[in-house]
């Protein structure tokens, strides 16, 4: 009997009624050969359970935004405090202002926010803004981010798009597409010829701090600041697209660990603490150029939602405990080596990247500085790894292109654990 009939059964009934039983492309599993998903039932702290109630120590963390755990106690709380008084009113609430002086704080570059409902939201507005500040059409990215699912964005992009090999996306018309300009990630050299060539055209330059789409991929040292240098040069605005990052990596986000000042940054994920949301902000001259008070327009119904913004400040509230980044680093740490060494005993190449609590293992032996060496990686490999660590109870990212995230709830246990099981998965992958 199969571990994962109840699942099986509800994908059955959700592919009927769901375009590919799934309302995100990469959680149906599909690239690593997966007969269905498994359909989540519960989860708490560092462990999710499957509709056949098997326990997985999760590394997904619902994408970034668990970074305490599942339904950490005081966000659990503050959450059904707002909704004792009520669901969502379509109005200003204090939460809002509270939740933006927080992300202020935490960020010098921002010093006006404003709330959406994802990340999508967030970056797409952000560039509409840039766009309309600057009067100018054209944007730059890099090949293998990935910052939603808006037309001007979905250009070589990552996450699902590379998970799944789509070379463009229908319904994004040529003439959209046109205005993206995507480059080659960490290849500062590349970047500054486009600048001097037609960086007076640029409206923005939008990067992933950290890549965390395309696996994960840290910046090499200059390639941010010569993103700062060439658009501050060209009167360009810079965008760093803080939705993964965003008080993931540090409590200021990758700005402030890689000491980068943007003219936007986006966030999502942990300011949520794991409802939906979305938020973009940076230098006031700017922001104010956004409706009612100026005339770039961007609007929701849901915008600052009461309960999204009450988990927010538990979750934020609680990252500024002393020592919390640190102990997440050290648990963090721990992981990748072990991963590393077990890899390396049982012979399987792997380069396993690291950015605070987020994690990459590309099955391929050469450092991965961008998409292209990205994709080196031998997806087979991949996915018997995959299947084997599920099978282990270990839940990782359906994907060689997407990063894993470690929580607060993580203890020793959960890592000697998920090491055991890489030691045994990885024995059985050479060949
Ligand atoms: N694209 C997101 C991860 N990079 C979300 C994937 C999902 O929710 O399925």
């Amino acid at each position: 009997m199969s571990r994962h009939q109840h699942s099986e059964a509800l994908y059955e009934a959700a592919l009927k009624v769901i375009p590919g039983g799934v309302n995100s492309p990469v959680r149906a599993c599909r690239s690593v050969g997966m007969a269905c998903p498994p359909f989540i039932q519960r989860a708490s702290g560092s462990k999710i359970v499957d509709a056949d109630g098997n326990t997985y120590i999760d590394y997904i963390g619902s994408w970034g935004p668990m970074i305490l755990g599942h339904r950490h106690p005081e966000v659990v709380a503050a959450v059904s405090a707002a909704l004792d008084r009520g669901m969502s009113f379509g109005a200003p609430t204090d939460l809002e202002t509270r939740l933006a002086e927080m992300v202020i704080d935490a960020v010098p570059a921002v010093e006006m926010v404003r709330m959406v409902n994802s990340g999508t939201e967030a970056t797409m507005s952000a560039v509409r803004l840039a766009r309309g500040y600057t009067g100018r059409d054209d944007i730059v990215k890099f090949d293998g981010c990935y910052h939603g699912h808006a037309d001007s964005l979905l250009v070589a992009a990552g996450s699902g798009v590379a998970t799944l090999a789509i070379p463009g996306s229908p319904g994004v018309p040529e003439a959209f597409a046109a205005h993206t300009l995507s480059l080659p990630y960490n290849d500062a050299d590349g970047f500054r010829k486009v600048m001097k060539a037609q960086g007076d055209r640029i409206a923005a330059v939008i990067v992933e701090p950290v890549a965390g789409n395309m696996g994960l991929v840290p910046p090499l040292p200059g390639f941010l600041e010569t993103l700062r240098e060439e658009t501050s040069r060209h009167g360009s605005l810079l965008i760093i697209d803080e939705v993964m990052t965003g008080f993931r990596v540090a409590y200021g986000g990758a700005q402030s660990l890689f000491n980068i000042q943007p003219d936007l940054a986006t966030f999502g994920k942990i300011i949520g603490g794991g409802l939906p949301v979305g938020a973009y902000g940076g230098r006031r001259k700017i922001m104010e150029r956004m409706a009612p008070g100026g005339p770039v327009y961007q609007a929701g119904t849901l915008s600052g939602n009461p309960m999204a913004m009450a988990a927010g400040i538990a979750t934020l509230t609680r990252l500024q405990a002393p020592g919390f980044y640190e102990n997440l680093d050290r648990v963090s740490d721990r992981l990748a080596r072990g991963l590393k060494s077990e890899a390396d005993k049982a012979g399987i190449p792997v380069s396993v990247s690291r950015v605070g609590s987020m994690l990459g293992m590309f099955f391929t032996d050469g450092p991965v500085h961008n998409f292209s060496d990205a994709k080196t990686s031998d997806l087979e490999r991949f996915t018997r790894y995959y299947q084997g660590m599920l099978n282990e109870g270990i839940y990782l990212a359906p994907s060689q292109f997407e990063a894993l995230f470690v929580s607060a709830a993580h203890n020793e246990a959960d890592i000697d654990a998920t090491l055991a099981a890489a030691g045994r998965v990885m024995s059985t992958l050479a060949g």
